[in-house]
């Protein structure tokens, strides 16, 4: 298996004949940080040409008039290989266009890089004449060397609402600037109802050999992806063929503040188990973590195949095991 990608983008140029792809027709189906490195590990196990991501854009919003969808950027840079290490963003990024604003007395809590910022004008000004988010990611594709198909999971405006105690926050504004510490009273996602599926959504997951639900927040990221209309139906067609990967072990979710959004969402439980329960109806198969072991009774008895394995995903290398252990599980 190769790993060069520093020089290109992900598993998008590899020779097919001389190394290991499994030739799956997969869709992934992501948020952001977590959800980009279970995309990244399909496209390293799978190689991108079969490979199509369905990303949330529930946390997309404008900032200083520009339009930034931050899961569709993440999956994008984490595929092109130009991501940064902390996981959202462009790697060796300065801040100088956002440190003047700061100095303009404009607010500057949210990350945006000067390479980053490219990435929005660019979308903001293809909008602007008449373009739609899914003909924006096809062209950045193209133009960053990514070979698999990023598509939002709708060309329609929603966007995640959470009501605290001070009142309700666009979802950046809850996550990035008040450091997601508030408990969640209500979470809101607006426009979803008149949404529907982006072109080719539909057909893609019709089509797959194998569906991954990535470890993403259940509620705000996946849960937001299955709530345009038609989505859950077109997944849970598919349910032989669509494995889940947990995001949650033992009580902790792997990254982001998930028992916050499933505490607003009405889940008191934050545990694989209830994982599993979320998504009985869209999965068969469910990847728990090693130290989840002892769960795989309770999962098994929501009629899900359980799948024990090491679900942190650290490094590339992890990515590309993980990935290849949850095509393996499906073929
Ligand atoms: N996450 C942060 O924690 N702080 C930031 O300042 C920040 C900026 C940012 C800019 C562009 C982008 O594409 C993502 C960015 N993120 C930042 C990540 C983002 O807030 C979340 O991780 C996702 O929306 C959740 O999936």
């Amino acid at each position: 298996m190769r790993h060069t990608i520093a020089h290109r983008a992900a598993g998008s140029l590899a020779p097919r004949d001389d190394d290991h792809h499994l030739n799956h027709v997969i869709v992934a189906l992501a948020g952001g940080t977590g959800g980009s490195k279970m995309v990244h590990g399909l496209a390293l196990a799978n190689g991108q040409a079969d490979l199509t991501a369905i990303i949330n854009t529930g946390d997309d919003g404008h900032f200083f008039g520009l339009l930034v969808c931050p899961d569709l950027d993440i999956n994008l840079y984490a595929l092109a290989g130009v991501v940064a290490d902390r996981g959202w963003g462009y790697a060796d990024d300065t801040f100088r266009c956002l440190e003047g604003l700061a100095t303009y007395g404009r607010e500057a809590w949210f990350g945006l890089g000067d390479r980053d910022l490219a990435t929005h004008i660019h979308r903001t000004l293809m909008v602007a004449d008449g373009a739609t988010v899914s003909e924006v990611m096809d062209d950045l594709c193209r133009r960053l060397g990514v070979e698999a198909r990023l598509h939002p999971m709708t060309d329609a405006p929603v966007r995640t609402i959470i009501t605290t105690g001070t009142g309700e926050k666009r979802f950046q504004e809850y996550l990035v600037r008040d450091g997601a510490r508030e408990e969640i009273d209500a979470i809101r996602i607006e426009g979803l109802d008149a949404a529907s599926p982006a072109p080719g959504v539909l057909d893609a997951i019709a089509g797959a050999s194998t569906v991954v639900i990535a470890p993403s927040s259940p509620i705000v990221s996946i849960g937001t992806i299955l709530g345009v209309p038609g989505m859950r139906d077109a997944v849970a067609a598919r349910r032989e063929h669509v494995i889940a990967v947990s995001p949650i072990i033992g009580n902790a979710p792997v990254e982001g503040p998930a028992q916050k959004f499933l505490r607003g969402a009405g889940y008191p439980e934050c545990s694989a188990r209830q994982m599993a329960e979320i998504y009985t109806d869209v999965c068969s198969t469910f990847v728990i973590h090693e130290t989840d072991a002892d769960d795989m009774p309770a999962i098994e008895a929501l009629g899900v195949r359980v799948v024990v394995t090491d679900i942190l995903m650290p490094d590339h290398a992890a990515r590309e095991r993980l990935a290849h252990t949850v095509l393996g599980a499906m073929a």
